[in-house]
């Protein structure tokens, strides 16, 4: 029997199905969804959550003419299924293939490019007032998480959007969960008007009862006025939002598609922004997905039947960092663990279990976090701030300002640094040693293995300096346990000297490196290996003492501003002008693919660092006979 996907051409054609068929659809789109993710991996528990909201938003709104903004845009399937991409859906997330977020080139319907969580609100206010200010007739709709909503700009959004009073439709989908359980007053606010009775009809008779209080003079007036806001904040559901200038609708049931069409088409009619709050469940229709919603946020590649990851658990960069901070930990009592919801992909899930008080998620809020830090640092703690890099990007005003102004002992643990695979373009740490290196007070490691990692944090709680070390999200060795080495920031370490090239790479790029020097050691080159391991400072009088022979720089950041940049400038300072190579990322947005395809693309492989490497030779007319005369 064929399905009803398979004949979907347009999303205005689910105007045309009954309920009954739509519920259909939506079985068929999370088979799909299961199907599709189960070996490409992806966001999994987040858009299982959202099939029938998916469906009710494109039946009611009209995209592409409505413009429907996706919060994070980790829910984007359902989406991406009904508006022309299900014969592309097999590709989700691979080189070539469609992005697992909303992506305007890629179709019309994806009115707005998103990965990092929180924007929604903001970019929707924005086309909105755009539409306004041009005459034009179209609903603007922002889909946001309770997690989401827990980010600071969220409430930037609501604030100025409460003041414009655009017509303006923000659905808020609470499923109790941001990555992990939810956390926040906010959550708990949330959670309190889940278990209040539902829907406009109760507020509005609340509000009428209230209005029909009668006003007898001026002193019982006030009085009354009083009571009556207090009855107001205890009974009318969603009042925080109304206060703000929303007018607040439900909570509805996410997974019943009727309710939602009927309410998001009152709130399309409501002049003025409306927030429509609907629960839903993580992971609905797989059992161990709803069981394990927070396993099941994002995945790899995983057994349908039973649910278990397709790939072996090993020891990474993330990993070695857990174990390292644990050890530091119970060395230390100042130190402190912060993550911006985000606890288990940093590592921090056994450092919350064994030091609860010592750990913090303060939701996502990553200047929040980092300003956090700054106080606890002022105070004489300890802090580390574990943090992807992406989303560090988010908080650099925090560090300049709150933090390496004042020269405080913060430590950023910069995860997924460099390539982080088929999350893309908005995952891809590569601007982290560009952006940091400029700021002064911060020491910038970068280890090129497990055991630097346990070392250089190490070092930073020796050192009364704001210390970042960047590791990317790669596999690694780990000596364990073992004496913790101290790394002097601005010291390299020499792996072995050249007659022909000297390669100068930082983290990970070390262990490439290394094999380059094997693969053309075989043709008689020579050829050195550093592990530059602190970016700033840099060790510029052994790269001064290297600069007799060419420099190759290997970096996973971007070419600009990265560590070739540096390198050039220490040698341009000293005055000597010398041959170097940068080998690194392009001045470009990478797109999704796993790492080792991206590697390939982008020419990071070692095929290509070897044969790249060989042509700088030749153009310098280094050739192994002649050169080692
Ligand atoms: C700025 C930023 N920080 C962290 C993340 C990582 N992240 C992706 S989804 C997510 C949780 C979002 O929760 P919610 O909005 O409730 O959506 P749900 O997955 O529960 O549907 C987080 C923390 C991000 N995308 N952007």
């Amino acid at each position: 029997m064929s399905r009803l996907l398979d004949k979907l051409t347009n999303p205005s054609d689910l105007r045309a199905y009954s309920y009954h068929e739509l519920n259909i659809l939506a079985k068929e789109i999370r088979e799909e969804i299961l199907y599709t993710v189960s070996l490409n991996g992806g966001h999994l528990a987040p858009n299982l959550g959202v099939v029938e909201l998916t469906l009710a938003v494109h039946r009611v709104f009209e995209s592409p003419k409505d413009k429907l903004v996706w919060d994070v845009g980790h829910q984007c399937y359902t989406h991406k299924l009904l508006t022309g991409r299900r014969d592309a859906f097999f590709s989700l997330r691979q080189l070539d293939g469609i992005s697992g977020f909303p992506k305007p080139e890629e179709s019309i319907h994806d009115a707005f490019a998103t990965g990092h969580s929180s924007t929604s609100i903001s970019a929707a206010l924005g086309m909105a007032t755009s539409r306004d200010l041009s005459n034009e007739d179209y609903k603007v709709v922002a889909i946001i998480g309770d997690g989401s909503i827990t980010g600071g700009m969220a409430y930037e959004g609501l604030n100025h959007a409460g003041h414009l009073k655009s017509d303006l439709t923000v659905i808020l989908n609470d499923n109790e969960m941001s990555i992990a359980q939810n956390v926040g007053a906010l959550s708990r606010y949330l959670s309190d008007l889940r278990a209040a009775p539902s829907y406009s009809k109760f507020k509005s008779n609340v509000q009428n009862a209230l209005d029909r209080v009668p006003l007898v003079g001026k002193p019982l007036a006030k009085v009354i006025e009083k009571t009556k806001n207090m009855f107001k904040y205890m009974l009318v559901p969603g009042v925080f939002f109304e206060e703000l200038g929303f007018t607040y609708l439900g909570p509805i049931d996410g997974h019943n598609i009727q309710q939602m069409c009927k309410v998001f088409s009152e709130a399309a009619a409501i002049k003025g922004p409306v927030l429509v709050h609907v629960i839903t469940k993580k992971g609905k229709g797989y059992i161990p997905a709803e069981e394990s919603p927070s396993k099941f946020h994002g995945v790899g590649p995983f057994d349908i039947e039973t649910g278990k990851s397709k790939a072996e658990s090993k020891t990474t960069f993330t990993s070695c960092f857990a174990k390292a901070l644990l050890d530091e930990a119970s060395q230390n009592e100042d130190i402190v663990g912060i993550t911006a919801a985000m606890t288990e992909g940093t590592g921090l899930l056994e450092f919350s279990r064994k030091y609860p008080e010592r750990f913090f998620d303060v939701a996502i809020a990553e200047q929040h976090a980092v300003t956090f830090a700054a106080g606890l640092a002022a105070r004489g703690k300890r802090p580390v701030v574990a943090i992807y890099s992406t989303f560090l990007q988010r908080a650099y005003d925090q560090i300049i300002h709150d933090v390496c102004l004042s020269n405080l002992p913060v430590v950023f643990a910069i995860d997924r640094a460099g390539l982080v695979g088929s999350d893309g373009p908005t995952h891809h740490g590569i601007f982290d040693l560009s952006f940091l290196r400029t700021v002064p007070n911060l020491v910038l490691f970068s280890p090129k293995d497990g055991t630097e990692v346990a070392d250089m944090l190490h070092t930073a709680f020796q050192l009364d300096c704001p210390v970042a070390i960047r590791y990317p999200k790669q596999e690694t060795a780990m000596v364990f346990p073992r004496n913790r080495r101290y790394i002097t920031p601005g010291k390299a370490e020499v792996l072995s000297r050249g007659r022909h090239v000297n390669i100068v790479a930082e983290g990970i790029m070390v262990d490439l490196a290394l094999k380059v020097q094997s693969e053309l050691a075989k043709e008689s080159f020579d050829i050195g290996v550093v592990n530059i391991r602190s970016i700033k400072p840099l060790d510029e009088t052994l790269l001064c003492s290297l600069a007799d022979q060419p420099l190759v720089c290997l970096e996973n950041n971007t070419l600009d501003g990265g560590l070739g940049s540096a390198v050039l400038e220490a040698l341009n300072r000293n005055g000597i002008s010398a041959k170097v190579k940068c080998i690194g990322l392009p001045n470009s947005f990478i797109p999704s693919g796993s790492i080792s395809d991206l590697n390939q693309y982008l020419g990071l492989d070692l095929e290509s660092v070897t044969e790249s490497i060989k042509q700088f030779l030749g153009l310098m007319r280094i050739v192994p006979e002649v050169a080692s005369k």
